[in-house]
């Protein structure tokens, strides 16, 4: 891989978009690499939690490849959009929690691949901004949906509107953050909070990401019956077995196996 950075410890993959020098923009060899990456992880049952970030101190990711993008045809734009839906569509749909350590700048396709993450934890440096428009185009990674579900509608279109870039302060104050740390500590403190969501059942975890996905994008009363459903599904596991016995016996220790 040339563009990305794996290393893969105590069921935590750092996952690590690697350009510093166009500050980590997104090419398509890098949308390439990305998605070969995540659909290895996705097999990967000792991996439970992934967490994205960028190289160096300065940006997360700082949008798609403008220098690629210039020059490029209608059918070329078409294939990078395809390959960006598909990597971020694995971050999205993963059975492992993804985490994005936002890192620095995150704008246009960078704040769109954060929010195509479960979880953002921002460096108090980070700046999220969606400045498409401003380039003549639109927010064309997910950015008009994504971030209208999470922020809502009238915060996503000023945003969007004005491309303004705001602070990691903002971004926590609006949801799109759901933390802000000093940027030293921030790998650490993702890998504190995949250590705490590593502790519980990763199948009952993934049953629970995928009911939230799902369910965000229905009527209630249609994502309470796939609760149901997966709820259902989670009593057939050894882990539920294990998980109450555990606070029966007032077991500290639980022993999950994912199944
Ligand atoms: N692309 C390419 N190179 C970039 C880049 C980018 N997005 N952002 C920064 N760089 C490069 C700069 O050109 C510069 O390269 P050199 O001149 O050193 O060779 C180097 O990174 C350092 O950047 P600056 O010198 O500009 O650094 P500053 O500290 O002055 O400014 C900045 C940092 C992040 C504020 C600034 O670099 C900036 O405004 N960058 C552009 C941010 C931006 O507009 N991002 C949105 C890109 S548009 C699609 C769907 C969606 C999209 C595309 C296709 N399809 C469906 C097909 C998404 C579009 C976008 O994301």
């Amino acid at each position: 891989m040339n563009n990305l950075l794996l290393e893969i410890e105590n069921g935590i993959a750092l996952l690590t978009i690697n350009r510093p020098k166009s500050l980590n923009a997104l090419n398509s060899e890098t949308l390439s690499e990305l998605n070969t990456c995540l659909r290895e992880l996705e097999g990967n049952t000792d991996v439970k939690v992934v967490i994205l970030t960028g190289s160096g101190e300065k940006a997360f990711v700082a949008g798609a490849d403008i220098s690629e993008m210039v020059n490029a045809t209608p059918a070329e734009g078409r294939t990078m959009g395809l390959l960006a839906k598909e990597a971020f569509g694995r971050l999205e749909n993963m059975p492992q929690v993804t985490i994005a350590a936002v890192n620095g700048y995150a704008l246009g396709g960078g704040c769109e691949i954060s929010m195509a993450c479960d979880i953002r934890v921002a460096s108090e440096n980070a700046k999220f901004g969606q400045p498409e428009c401003g380039l003549g185009i639109l927010p064309g990674f997910g950015g008009t949906q994504r971030l209208a579900r999470l922020v809502g509608k009238g915060r996503a279109k000023e945003l969007i509107f004005t491309c303004d870039q705001i602070s990691a302060e903002d971004a926590y104050r609006m949801g799109l953050a759901n933390h802000v740390v000093p940027q030293a500590e921030l790998i650490d403190y993702c890998k504190a909070m995949a250590g705490r969501i590593m502790k519980n059942g990763p199948f009952a975890v993934a049953l629970a990401k995928q009911a939230i996905n799902t369910g965000m994008d229905t009527d209630l009363d249609s994502g309470l019956k796939l609760e149901a459903n997966l709820f259902g599904l989670s009593f057939s596991t050894e882990d539920k077995k294990e998980g109450m016995t555990a606070f029966l016996e007032k077991r500290k220790e639980k022993h999950f196996i994912g199944k």
